[in-house]
């Protein structure tokens, strides 16, 4: 069998279980083959030399996992600058977030490049190279330049966007031509492939060569959707163990005489949290009989707080929640409890359980593993309601779900009263089926369905 590379922009200890499904699942392919996970380590190192950063390589069972570090400006660049400033907002359709600051390029295809001659010497001619997410689109291109000959995978994690918004960025047809030099190009959904195959047609007079597969820019790329799914048996485990159990029966207690609606996202302006607020806020309004009984708990956890977007994010946040507690507050009622902090994982499926209402809202997510965890973790006999955005990704997937538009405050309003009062064969019916949708397509069968196209890519 051939040994597994993985290389993300961060890597977790995969035998930690607080590195969540993903780390958990890649690491479990990794030590299947004895793998090397390549990334940067986390560290900036001030003053350093642009281009140039110390690899650091360490043993977590089978698997070698070697990090580079990376000094202020390259840092700056290419992750606050190039992936978050320019393709985060602009693949979440957000040109207004963007900041197209053209010094930016220059750093990504530094580190991308530096990242590509560290990993070289590290690599066996029958590896198998699989690439993570938006920060390393350039990776695969890079490794060819050098003699790279290996197959190599590409997945984003984010959504593709439409054509004409892809436009937007300066460098949008080296970007897009970069993805030629994989093997295969997965990405979450349906949609997205159809937005990739839609640009290539238009700016790359791609043909189609067989089944998903693609030939522009002079190769051909095979392009598939692999909706990522989550590790369903650790996150029941993690749902049956005690500290869950606890925190179910803890917020089950406090809340006896009121109905839970929560959300549990990074405090990101992809996730639609705002939205969210002026939605429930409509829902007090119109639906009086759920003030004083129905309570949002928002756990926002911080995130990327030193780009400039977000701190305004977290100031209208703020703004917004206070506002719905000054206005609809009782002494003995808070309708809204925002909390700015990550909880432990181990607590997560226990606040989804006592959950009436799970609400995951995005403005455009590539999936929404929340949306996924939400159902695992209810009770199947009294199970809660999901109420999901029709723009992210898990909506392609979670049909049974009451999808939304979460910039259409009343009609997200009107969806959730429908949620808090659907009766209990109703409720059974539509987890029954979720449920069996996201046990069919977890996190394993994406690692295995991707990594068998890759190895069948091109054949
Ligand atoms: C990207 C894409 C895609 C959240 N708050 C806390 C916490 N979380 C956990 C959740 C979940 C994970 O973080 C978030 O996953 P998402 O899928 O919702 O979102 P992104 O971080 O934006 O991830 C996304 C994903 O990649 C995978 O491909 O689905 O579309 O944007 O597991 O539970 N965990 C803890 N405390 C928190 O406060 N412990």
């Amino acid at each position: 069998m051939s040994r597994l590379v993985v290389i993300s922009n961060r890597l977790a200890d995969p035998r930690k279980p607080a590195a969540g499904g993903l780390a958990v699942a890649l690491g479990e392919a990794l030590n299947q083959t004895g793998g090397l996970w390549f990334g940067w380590s986390g560290t900036v190192v001030e003053g350093g030399t642009p281009g140039e950063g110390e690899m650091h390589t360490r043993s977590a069972g089978a698997v070698t996992l070697a990090t580079v570090d990376l000094c202020r400006e390259d840092h700056d660049a290419y992750y606050q600058g190039y992936s978050n400033s320019v393709l985060w907002p602009v693949f979440h359709y957000r040109l207004d977030l963007a900041d197209f600051n053209a010094s930016y390029i220059a750093g990504y295809r530094r580190v991308n490049q530096m990242f590509a001659r560290k990993l070289l010497p590290l690599l066996r001619d029958d590896d198998v190279i699989w690439v993570h997410d938006y920060h390393l689109i350039p990776l695969a291109a890079e490794l060819r330049a050098m003699g790279c000959c290996q197959r190599i995978g590409f997945f984003l994690h984010i959504p593709m966007p439409p054509p004409l918004i892809m436009a937007a960025i300066p460098q949008h047809e080296w970007l897009m031509r970069s993805l030629f030099a994989y093997d295969l190009v997965g990405l979450q959904s349906e949609a997205d492939v159809a937005h990739f195959t839609r640009y290539v047609r238009n700016e790359g007079s791609a043909e189609e060569v067989g089944a998903q597969r693609l030939r522009a820019f002079g190769a051909t790329v095979q392009v598939q959707a692999f909706p990522i799914g989550i590790d369903v048996d650790e996150f029941t485990r993690l749902a049956q163990a005690p500290d869950a159990v606890e925190t179910y029966e803890n917020i089950r207690d406090e809340y006896s005489r009121r109905r839970l609606l929560l959300g549990i996202d990074r405090l990101d302006y992809s996730k639609g949290i705002p939205h969210r607020v002026r939605a429930y806020r409509e829902l007090l309004d119109r639906y009086p009989e759920n003030r004083n009984s129905a309570t949002m708990i928002m756990i926002a956890s911080p995130s990327r707080d030193d780009v400039h977007a977000y701190s305004d994010l977290r100031q209208e946040l703020e703004g917004l929640c206070g506002s719905v507690n000054g206005d609809y507050g009782e002494l003995d009622w808070m309708p809204v409890r925002y909390i700015h902090r990550t909880v432990a994982r181990k607590r997560v499926p226990g606040l989804c359980r006592a959950a009436a209402v799970g609400l995951v809202t995005p403005l455009r997510d590539g999936m929404n593993l929340v949306a996924k965890e939400y159902v695992v973790a209810q009770d199947p006999e009294d199970p809660g309601v999901l109420v999901l955005s029709r723009f992210a990704g898990a909506a392609e997937q979670l049909k049974e779900a009451l999808l939304v538009n979460p910039y259409d405050t009343q009609g997200t309003a009107d969806s959730i009263q429908h949620a808090l009062q659907m009766p209990l064969p109703e409720r059974q019916a539509r987890h029954q089926k979720l449920m069996a949708r996201i046990r069919e397509h977890d996190v394993h069968w994406w690692r295995k369905a991707f990594l068998q196209a890759l190895q069948e890519a091109g054949d």
